[in-house]
């Protein structure tokens, strides 16, 4: 069995991440998605909508997701892939080589970001219209 890893916010969850999910998927076949805690989100500078276990139980309903654990921090992907036995570690390409150095105990593949939707694109969309 081919495991696969993704780690991220996944706030106001849109298609993009969902084009994210299912690519990760498609790659393997069994999937766990590594979600930022609410504290780690802070030291991402990010404040997310949705609360952490709002967050992971939303991801946990995706078909494409077997697995969802905490990122609580930057350094616990190494350890990660091992006690998972992760085979490919996958992200969008926003972070194209970011975590290279994870080549020596998996596969590291950056997919190309989805255009036109972002978290950021969504909260700033629906302020304007607040604001009119
Ligand atoms: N993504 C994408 N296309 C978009 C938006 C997001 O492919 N239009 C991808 C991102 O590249 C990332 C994943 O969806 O791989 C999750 O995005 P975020 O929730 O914004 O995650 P991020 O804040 O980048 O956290 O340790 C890694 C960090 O936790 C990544």
């Amino acid at each position: 069995m081919k495991k696969v890893i993704t780690y991220g916010t996944f706030d106001l969850l849109h298609w993009g991440h969902i084009n994210l999910l299912k690519r990760a998927k498609d790659l393997g076949d069994y999937l766990i998605v590594a979600i930022s805690t609410d504290e780690f989100n802070a030291l991402k500078d990010k404040k997310a909508y949705h609360s952490f276990e709002n967050r992971k139980m939303i991801l946990e309903s995706i078909r494409y997701v077997d697995k969802v654990i905490p990122e609580n921090n930057w350094e616990q992907k190494r350890e990660d892939v091992i006690r998972e036995g992760v085979d490919i570690f996958v992200m969008g390409d926003d972070w194209e080589g970011k975590f290279d150095d994870l080549k020596d105990v998996c596969e590291v593949v950056y997919l190309p970001r989805t255009v036109g939707i972002s978290t950021s694109q969504i909260k700033n969309d629906l302020l304007e219209v607040k604001n009119g």
